[in-house]
């Protein structure tokens, strides 16, 4: 099985609320590998290409707006079958019902914010994967 590798955000939710270090440590316990780390304020033109499957979706625009609201962290991520247990780790994406020892599951509030302030992005295929990491890594 080759290395994969995959995209992850800590969103602006987990950011503000410094969740990053618990997020990564998360991370590097699975034992994937950070290739490459940075603090982003995307614009919207960026934003459009990442979600570019929802536009026209009734969250499209709030999402948006929501991931200009501050930084996030992107990072390159690798090791075997990442993708898919990145978002393993991440859990579902409803904080509410996400499972508990998730990040989504552990650290999503809710007190009634809207579904996509769920702390992490992860890409969800190797298509994905790819076009999203020439996105936000060039
Ligand atoms: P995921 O992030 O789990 O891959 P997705 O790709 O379906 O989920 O959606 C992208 C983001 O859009 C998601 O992280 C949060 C937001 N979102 C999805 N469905 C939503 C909904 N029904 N209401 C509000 N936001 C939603
Ligand atoms: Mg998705």
């Amino acid at each position: 099985m080759p290395i994969e590798e995959t995209l992850v955000l800590v969103k602006p939710d987990g950011v503000a609320r410094g969740l990053t270090g618990a997020i990564l440590a998360r991370i590097e316990a699975k034992g994937y590998a950070l290739v490459d780390v940075r603090l982003v304020e995307p614009d919207r033109e960026r934003l459009e290409k990442h979600y570019a499957e929802h536009a026209g979706k009734p969250f499209y625009e709030p999402l948006l707006e929501f991931m200009q609201s501050g930084p996030s962290v992107a990072i390159r991520l690798a090791g075997n079958r990442v993708i898919e247990g990145f978002r393993s780790l991440a859990g579902t994406t409803d904080p509410t019902t996400a499972a508990p020892g998730t990040i989504r599951g552990d650290f999503g509030r809710d007190w009634g914010l809207a579904v996509q302030q769920n702390l992490v992005h992860g890409s969800d295929s190797p298509e994905s994967a790819s076009r999203e990491l020439e996105i936000w890594f060039g």
